[in-house]
């Protein structure tokens, strides 16, 4: 889907959606999570992605890859763009199910990673935040920095889980995470 209410792939599947700032981890999660090495591309141009990408998963439901928000070196109204696309596309479909929130666990969240998160909370959407990168922190830090996260985004912390791309750690938990997700009935009206 390349703009907002633009055409996207019909389908009737449960749906999640991937949201995070640019360069987050998010091609790198969903390759992880599928266990395919060029499911979702892994950029070298970050904030380049404009468009929502569709991927079936075994006919069972369908993971929505939205464009990353945040990237400091396009432009201001280029950065703005990414708003309506996301936001019309999260309060319009009638088919999600859940959010998965990425947030780097080195970094504190932006700005625009709390109103992400606001905003989800205001639609009602499940949300589950994954801490990616885990890898590049020792276990104790890695620990250190998921509770003082969880804690400031007053997130539960069933709803958190640390994960790395490289390591495969969090995987499992994840896709428990989804297949919940997914089997829920739908929690809004279209
Ligand atoms: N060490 C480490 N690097 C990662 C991990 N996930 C992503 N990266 C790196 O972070 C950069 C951005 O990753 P990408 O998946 O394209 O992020 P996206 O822009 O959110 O889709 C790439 O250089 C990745 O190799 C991870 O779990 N561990
Ligand atoms: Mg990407």
């Amino acid at each position: 889907m390349a703009e907002p209410g633009g055409w996207r792939p019909p389908t009737a599947l449960p749906e999640v959606a991937f949201v995070g700032r640019s360069n987050v981890g998010k091609s790198s999660l969903l390759n992880r999570l599928v266990r395919r090495r060029a499911f979702a591309r892994v950029s070298r141009t970050p904030g380049r992605t404009r468009e929502i990408n569709f991927f079936r998963v075994n006919d069972a439901f369908v993971l929505a890859d939205l464009p990353g928000y945040g990237y400091a070196r396009i432009s201001k109204a280029r950065q703005a763009a990414w708003r309506p696309l996301i936001e019309g596309y999260l309060s319009g479909t009638s088919t999600l199910r859940g959010t998965v929130l990425l947030l780097d666990i080195r970094h504190d969240p932006t700005g625009d990673d709390r109103a992400m998160l606001d905003y989800l909370a205001a639609l009602g959407t499940p949300t589950v935040v994954a801490l990616t990168k885990v890898d590049k922190l020792s276990a104790r830090i890695a620990g250190e920095r998921a509770a003082s996260l969880s804690q400031a985004l007053r997130l539960d912390s069933d709803q958190v889980i640390p994960f790395s791309a490289e390591t495969g750690v969090g995987r499992d938990e994840l896709a428990s995470a989804l297949v919940a997700l997914v089997s829920l009935p739908a929690a809004r009206a279209p």
